[in-house]
């Protein structure tokens, strides 16, 4: 190539190099992501129409804490969907959206505009400032006591859950969701979550999707490190579930607090709705009378139908499938670690 055209080339990529580094700097600017302080925030005002206001995903668990509680006390509000990056691609990292919430998560609930950060913090202010609140809180102060261990315990608390799962059953079930992504995910083009790679708060979460992407969800569960998340998860959990056995055999049920069906059972039916969706059931629940019976128990209330199962992804109807396919030909665990 003569040298002059070879200078003009050479120039040309600088400037366009050049110009995609400014694009990405002034989008980063934009697209400002911060942590959140939890609970109630008096300070920030946000656009709404109504009383209440709920940013959530169908998938997300959290979420569905949220809509169970809300529909619990009867609660109307103003659904806003935010799709996530497994069920099609990443508006929590939007513009509009990180003005809601910086953190770039789910589920945030706004009262009177103002937004409360942390779906366990969600569910005690409901409970705090509903006419009926009592309707989920026990009276009786021990009860009181073993529903708040509860809701904590069903929590998912932290950036990182997934390196915890013996921490509370929620963050252990981020791990034994895995599988559940990497189907799910395979109907996202890898653009899509390059975005969340270049914008994420979090970018592990983001990185780690791009990963399962490219892998595949049989290769998936064959990498090992994948394979120690998901065994690791899976003991963790199996023992908060032996924990509930306890509990409920202790109350004499059919709740965790006895006769009153509470926030504990919230967060509880989220986390066996989620072990349903990772076809987990026959390993971690339906071997055990105690939980089994619970677990059908919290499917025949009204606000698991409205919920969960009223907002099905089709994604995850298909992981369920997959999954469970999977397992009958034993590329699947058959059994909990020990
Ligand atoms: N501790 C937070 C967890 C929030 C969270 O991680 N939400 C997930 C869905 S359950 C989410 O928004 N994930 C989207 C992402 O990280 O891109 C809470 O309880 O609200």
């Amino acid at each position: 190539m003569p040298t002059d055209l070879n200078t003009l080339v050479g120039g040309v990529a600088l400037f366009i190099a050049l110009l995609a580094l400014a694009l990405f700097l002034r989008e980063r600017a934009l697209r400002q992501t911060s942590e959140v302080p939890h609970g109630f925030q008096a300070q920030i005002s946000l656009p709404h129409q109504a009383q209440w206001t709920l940013y959530h995903n169908p998938f997300s668990l959290c979420s569905k804490k949220l809509r169970v509680c809300l529909t619990e006390y009867g609660v109307d509000y103003d659904s806003v969907v935010i799709e996530l990056i497994e069920t099609g691609y990443y508006q929590n990292i939007s513009r509009e959206f990180l003005k809601v919430n910086p953190a770039a998560t789910v589920p945030v609930l706004l009262h009177e505009g103002h937004p409360i950060y942390e779906s366990h913090e969600q569910l005690r202010y409901v409970a705090s400032m509903v006419k009926n609140g009592d309707l989920l809180l026990p009276r009786d102060a021990q009860a009181r006591q073993v529903m708040d261990a509860w809701v904590e315990k069903t929590s998912l608390l932290g950036d990182d859950p997934i390196s915890s799962p013996e921490a509370t059953a929620g963050n252990a079930a981020p791990g034994l969701t895995i599988p559940i992504f990497a189907s799910m995910v395979a109907n996202t083009p890898v653009r899509k979550i390059a975005e969340g790679v270049l914008f994420h708060r979090i970018k592990k979460r983001a990185i780690f999707f791009l990963l399962m992407k490219l892998s595949g969800l049989r290769k998936t569960l064959k990498l090992k490190p994948v394979v120690d998340i998901i065994n690791r998860s899976a003991i963790a959990m199996a023992a908060h579930i032996d924990e509930l056995e306890s509990a409920l055999e202790h109350s004499g049920g059919p709740w965790i607090c006895g006769d009153q069906f509470t926030l504990a059972d919230v967060g509880m039916m989220v986390i066996l709705d989620r072990l349903r969706e990772g076809d987990w059931l026959d390993l971690l629940v339906q071997r055990r009378p105690v939980i089994f019976d619970y677990w059908i128990a919290l499917q025949q209330r009204p606000s698991y139908q409205i919920g969960c199962v009223s907002f099905a992804h089709p994604r995850v109807t298909d992981a369920t499938v997959e999954l469970a396919a999977l397992k009958k030909a034993s590329l699947w665990p058959s059994n909990i670690p020990s």
